[in-house]
């Protein structure tokens, strides 16, 4: 490990860049630390953002605990903030304190704005989309709760998500909460096979899909991926369905119209008082070996991380619009799009579409019209949407945006810059978050909301309030192993069923830190700026990909005796890994034979491939071998 990330520092794209960007000066120089984060007055001595940040990590027991009093509903209260070991990868936050995800998320907010949007949802067509307000959610969150308990899912049990963005799986999300279910969201892109092992990882016994998906103007048969997958899931005893499209699809005796069924349960539907350290979701990701893991998101800390950095990364205001492009399949779309925006009482987007759809305006033309004020997207989509020129994007009204966020990959020099003067016209910090599935939240970033605080691009800059990164096996200049020191309410607490390999992977190899698996450089001004994975985790378009998914689907060709799998650097999506995949992740073999068999004027239908140019890739490869 330790020679891969000398390996990654010497890639250094680029060197820092010392244009530094001030944001946020409206607070002007001299501001109250109360008007920036009110718990704040309570410290001692605390007078500024770098003396609450160094509260923060030195006194994370007062910190953590006045923070979770303040901005979290509790039925009763936690009697011990924190109870950590990283040597057994032990993490417990607000022990002894009971609350309800879904009461912080929607109920507290009813009473006070019951008609204030929660969610839009930003359908595929342009133009089409859907609003539904906190006393709607609600309504429908407790109907889908009461739904579940008729449908036998008791407290403790794992739902299975597998949906695309829609208000219907915000529910379905917020139903398990209420009942203290937890879910497990699969991305609605993975096929059959990926949904079948995390159903069976999971030992879900209800799914909820819909009979169909619509993206870039293409309908998807979800329902039929979850057929197939359920075939191979003994645990499953029912399938609840809602539909997306008016097409009909088959109809099982396992299967229930999840619409008709909602509609005869009650509009109330009691919260369960769930402890602190009871499991909220199980959330899938690639390791760089052995299958994904199922990492474990806990009640109370969880929630709170997500909103405070909700609050203060994007600096969130009462009344603003918060776009984040993800897919609620990844934790992005868990943390800011769910939990975070929500229990900010936030209004928060569904963007159910792609960033070319019907054209490469896309996204600007919905910032225009749902007057979004904080934008969070990928470099992958900045670097796509780019090539394309300025006049998609100056072809509609981008005033409403305050802060453009990126997430997922390093972000190189020449998308942030556009990104800052063509989409931001040179006004919006660009907040570039660092952070993981296993983090929870974002753990470095900028900080908007420190008047203070200044921008250099392409960095992510600054620890979060209670972060504390280390570099390991430093060997001068600044690099080493991103690990960090201390315990933050946010992470994750485990692997389903395999704690032993959460300690092995994130607390063994550097003892008494968290590892992160990723690489960084730290300026002399302390700013740290991200490399990338030193593992053999690969990075495709944001999305983490296991080097050893990818060699055992190469495997199973009869003819390949061993495989191995990289990445290499792609312009646009980071790291490209070179199979025909379909929108839903399966690899075409039919291509890949007709390649080999050099027939490749007999390719056959290539219009559900998801990038159709890396046929062209494979068979440049294949002539090269050649
Ligand atoms: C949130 C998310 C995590 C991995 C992470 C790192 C990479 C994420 C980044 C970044 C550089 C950033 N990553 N954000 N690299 N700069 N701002 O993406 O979670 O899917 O678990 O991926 O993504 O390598 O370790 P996840």
């Amino acid at each position: 490990m330790c020679s891969l990330w000398r390996g990654s520092l010497l890639t250094l794209t680029s060197s820092l860049n010392r244009r530094v960007f001030q944001c946020c000066r409206q607070f002007g120089r001299s501001y109250n630390i109360a008007s920036c984060m009110p718990e704040a007055v309570a410290f001692q001595g605390v007078s500024d953002h770098s003396g609450l940040y160094k509260f923060s990590v030195n006194e994370s027991d007062r910190f953590w605990g006045a923070v979770a009093r303040q901005r979290l509903s509790w039925i009763s209260p936690f009697h011990t903030v924190q109870n950590c070991d990283f040597s057994q990868g032990k993490i417990k936050w607000f022990e002894g304190g009971k609350l309800n995800v879904s009461v912080n998320c929607l109920d507290r907010h009813v009473h006070t704005c019951p008609e204030r949007v929660a969610l839009i949802w930003e359908r595929d067509e342009p133009g089409t989309e859907v609003k539904i307000t906190y006393r709607q959610l609600l309504e429908l969150t407790c109907r889908l709760g009461n739904l579940l308990k008729r449908q036998g899912v008791r407290r403790g049990d794992c739902v299975t998500i597998y949906m695309p963005p829609c208000p219907l799986a915000v529910a379905s999300m917020l139903a398990c909460a209420r009942i203290g279910a937890a879910h497990n969201v699969v991305f609605a892109g993975f096929s059959s096979e990926a949904l079948a092992d995390r159903i069976r990882d999971a030992q879900s016994s209800t799914v909820i899909t819909v009979n169909q998906g619509v993206r870039g103007g293409k309908v998807v048969d979800l329902k039929r991926t979850v057929d197939q997958a359920v075939q191979n899931c003994p645990s499953v005893q029912q399938v609840l369905v809602a539909m997306r499209t008016e097409n009909t699809v088959a109809m099982t005796d396992r299967d229930v119209p999840l619409e008709e069924e909602m509609m005869k349960e009650d509009v109330v539907c009691e919260p369960v008082a769930m402890d602190s350290e009871d499991v909220l979701f199980l959330l899938y990701t690639s390791g760089s070996t052995g299958k994904p893991k199922g990492l474990v998101h806990t009640q109370a800390g969880y929630l709170l991380y997500t909103s405070l950095t909700h609050r203060y990364v994007f600096n969130y205001h009462d009344g603003d619009v918060f776009g984040c492009v993800a897919d609620i399949g990844w934790i992005t779309g868990h943390s800011y799009i769910v939990y975070g925006a929500l229990c900010n009482g936030g209004t928060t987007v569904l963007f159910e579409s792609t960033p070319v759809y019907p054209n490469p305006g896309r996204y600007w033309e919905m910032v225009e019209r749902l007057e979004i004020n904080q934008f969070y997207g990928a470099p992958t989509a900045i670097r796509l949407l780019l090539k394309y020129g300025d006049e998609w994007v100056q072809n509609y009204n981008r005033s409403s945006l305050k802060t453009l966020g990126s997430v997922g990959e390093p972000i190189n020099t020449e998308a942030w810059e556009w990104y800052h003067r063509v989409v931001g016209d040179g006004r919006c910090p660009v907040v570039d978050t660092w952070w993981q599935t296993e983090t929870g939240g974002i753990c470095i970033a900028p900080r908007p909301a420190d008047p203070e605080a200044e921008i250099v691009p392409g960095m992510a800059m600054r620890p979060f309030y209670g972060i504390k990164p280390a570099l390991l096996d430093t060997e001068g200049g600044g690099g080493g192993a991103l690990c960090i020191s201390q315990a933050w309410p946010g992470m994750a607490r485990t692997i389903h069923n395999h704690h032993q390999r959460f300690t092995e992977t994130y607390f063994q190899p550097y003892p008494g830190f968290f590892f992160t698996g990723d690489g960084a450089h730290r300026s002399k001004e302390g700013y740290y700026q991200i490399v990338g994975r030193l593992d053999d985790v690969i990075n495709v378009s944001g999305h983490r990909l296991g080097t050893a998914e990818l060699e055992d689907v190469v495997n199973q060709c009869p003819a390949v005796a061993e495989s191995a799998a990289i990445g290499y650097s792609h312009d646009i999506k980071g790291e490209g890994e070179c199979l025909p995949k379909t929108r839903s992740g399966k690899i075409m073999r039919r291509v890949l034979r007709k390649v080999v068999e050099r027939n490749t004027d007999e390719l056959g239908d290539l219009s559900t491939l998801d990038d159709p140019d890396s046929v062209h890739e494979v068979i440049r490869g294949h002539r090269r071998l050649r």
